[in-house]
């Protein structure tokens, strides 16, 4: 017997067989131990509802969508960067900023001072306004701390955010993000420190489930990413790229070559690229919210992916310099208008291709059989709505792992 039967739904599964968004008009959920033990029209149901669950709920004709997913955040840091915000807007130059403190090394101090209970409370806070709009499952990397030990500090509290709140982390080790100023000049001595101290410290603890790096000019070379990977493969981790953001460094086919779960960014990614991607089954994770705030005009290479067949995912980038956002359906707004994805792509972007970013495409993304209960009711007319809308917040209840979170069914 199932623990719970949704009936009056309106599924849009995101299954890739079938109609659009793998949609499936007055269907049925059947949830048993916090998995999807059954789900179709709801004509099909195998008996009467009463005898199939212990609980026959009603999703009111709403329309449901997979849990979404946010794969690429950097959630957990400390301060912000809002009066450099302002600096800038006033007339600073680059300059004036960093001799103010400013910048990325600005939140590395700031998270560094920060104790594990203040990070994990500002970040609760993040993590709460993502899941008020459905977010089920986050990426969280490190890479504000730089040295060991905040770093793993950064990785415990993503971990804990995790285990105490109703949401699926994965963690990413990007120790890899930044110089830290004791390493001034000393670049691949740093490397050397992450790959042989920091890095399996980290994982001995069981707090990386994936290595990322930041390869590019004002970052770290294609070589030193080279051996950040190697690294992570001789600890059986897989890995993942901030890769041609600001510049072709040739990263997205060097993550390729290591089966990576994902390249991200990509505005400057070239067709090479992306048949190394394709090849591989490395997804391409595009970042709006990043390249709205610095005002990129360069846009990510879309028509090409679509062409070599690369999976295409969506997300926050939820970080204080480059996207200080917590919105995941503005992302699907700003994937649509700023990248000309279709709606469907930009749901798939935070729901299915989202989980293969993470490597989590068996178990998360799409609503199937033997997958996480995970989902979302939404008060819209139809899943377009979902991209088209820019604030308010349509979600009537989220559902983790089988059990009911919050609901506000009034409407
Ligand atoms: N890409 C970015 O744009 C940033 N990090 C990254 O990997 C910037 C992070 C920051 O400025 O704090
Ligand atoms: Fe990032």
């Amino acid at each position: 017997m199932w623990d719970t039967l949704w009936l009056e739904a309106r599924l849009a599964t995101m299954a890739t067989v079938g109609a659009p968004y793998g949609a499936i008009e007055d269907g049925a959920i059947g949830v048993a131990n916090g998995r999807i033990a059954w789900i179709g029209r709801r004509g099909r149901l195998p008996g009467r509802p009463e005898v199939l669950a212990k609980e026959v709920r009603s999703c009111g004709n709403r329309w449901i969508t997979p849990g979404l997913i946010d794969c690429h955040t950097h959630l957990v840091h400390g301060g912000d960067r809002a009066h450099e915000f302002e600096l800038r807007l006033n007339g600073a130059t680059y300059e004036e900023i960093a001799r103010a403190g400013g910048g990325i090394r600005s939140t590395v101090a700031a998270t560094r001072a920060a104790s594990e209970a203040s990070l994990y409370a500002s970040a609760a806070r993040r993590l709460a306004d993502l899941q008020a709009e459905g977010v089920t499952t986050v990426e969280i990397k490190s890479g504000y701390g730089l040295d060991r030990e905040t770093e793993a500090r950064m990785l415990r509290v993503a971990r804990r955010l995790g285990a105490e709140r109703p949401v699926t982390v994965r963690t990413t080790f990007l120790g890899a993000h930044a110089l830290p100023p004791e390493y001034e000049g000393r670049a691949d001595a740093f490397i050397d420190f992450l790959c042989n101290d920091s890095l399996p410290g980290a994982a001995a603890e069981g707090l990386v489930d994936a290595v990322d790096a930041f390869c590019e000019r004002i970052g770290f070379t294609a070589a030193q990413t080279r051996t950040m990977f190697e690294a992570a493969r001789g600890l059986g981790l897989p890995v993942k790229l901030h890769a041609e953001q600001l510049s072709d460094q040739g990263g997205a086919t060097l993550a390729a070559a290591f089966g990576a779960l994902s390249a991200d960014h990509l505005e400057h990614l070239s067709e090479d690229g992306a048949k190394a991607m394709a090849a591989a089954g490395t997804v391409a994770v595009l970042l709006p919210g990043a390249f709205y705030f610095i005002r990129e005009t360069r846009l990510p290479p879309i028509d090409l992916l679509r062409r070599h067949g690369v999976c295409i995912a969506l997300a926050t980038d939820c970080n204080p310099g480059t996207s200080p956002m917590t919105s995941i359906l503005l992302v699907l707004n700003m994937a649509a208008t700023l990248f000309r994805l279709t709606p469907e792509e930009a749901l798939a972007g935070v729901t299915r291709e989202g989980a293969a970013a993470l490597g989590l495409r068996a178990s998360h993304g799409t609503l199937e059989v033997g997958k996480a209960a995970d989902f979302v009711l939404w008060n819209i007319g139809r899943p377009a709505e979902l991209a088209y809308r820019i604030g308010g917040n349509p979600a009537a209840m989220m559902v983790k792992k089988g059990v009911p979170l919050w609901s506000d069914m009034k409407s």
